[in-house]
């Protein structure tokens, strides 16, 4: 994993972004998101007792490549939308690297890089992005609770009233 302020340029969204402002793990925490190193070649003991102490309970595993994904740049483009979730987004890399991009708490986009043995754990509410990086190629496990909602509610001009917007936004940005 490796985070930095993303820099608008002109290169393509699967392209680095790297403004070479680095941001670390606390400030990370501070807008809600969690970061875990797991060794995934040791097994599933570690991914086990994480899903029992934050009640994950299903999982499946998400293959984004040319060859497997039907539709792979219309994909790509949906999940670079910026959106939110009402519940967590919960992802274990095991295989290839992509980008997710999350707003600060000032606005601007943050990218984190993830790579095999991440998981990232982005808070209900936060707005945010993914893409993969140049080769296209990513394999990660998606972690779920119950009947999760799944449905992702894009950012417009409009400010959106949704009560776990809301809670995010009084948890984390106020
Ligand atoms: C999502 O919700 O953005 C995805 O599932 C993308 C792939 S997870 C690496
Ligand atoms: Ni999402």
């Amino acid at each position: 994993m490796r985070a930095y302020y993303y820099k608008e340029d002109d290169s393509d969204m699967c392209s680095p972004h790297d403004s070479g402002t680095p941001i670390n793990e606390e400030e990370l925490s501070r807008v809600g998101v969690v970061y875990y190193q797991i060794d995934v070649d040791s097994g599933m003991d570690r991914i086990n007792d994480i899903c029992a102490e934050r009640n994950y309970k299903s999982r499946d595993i998400v293959r984004i490549n040319r060859e497997e994904m039907h539709e792979l740049d219309a994909k790509l483009d949906v999940f670079f939308t910026e959106h939110f979730h009402e519940d967590e987004e919960i992802r274990l890399i095991l295989d290839g690297c992509g980008y997710f991009d999350l707003r600060s708490s000032d606005d601007k986009w943050i990218r984190i890089l993830v790579e095999k043995g991440d998981l990232l754990i982005l808070p209900a509410g936060i707005y945010h992005r993914f893409t993969t990086t140049q080769d296209k190629r990513i394999v990660a496990m998606r972690l779920f609770k119950e009947n999760p909602k799944w449905i992702a509610i894009n950012r417009n001009e409009n400010p959106v009233h949704n009560p776990f917007r809301n809670d995010y936004v009084s948890q984390y940005l106020s």
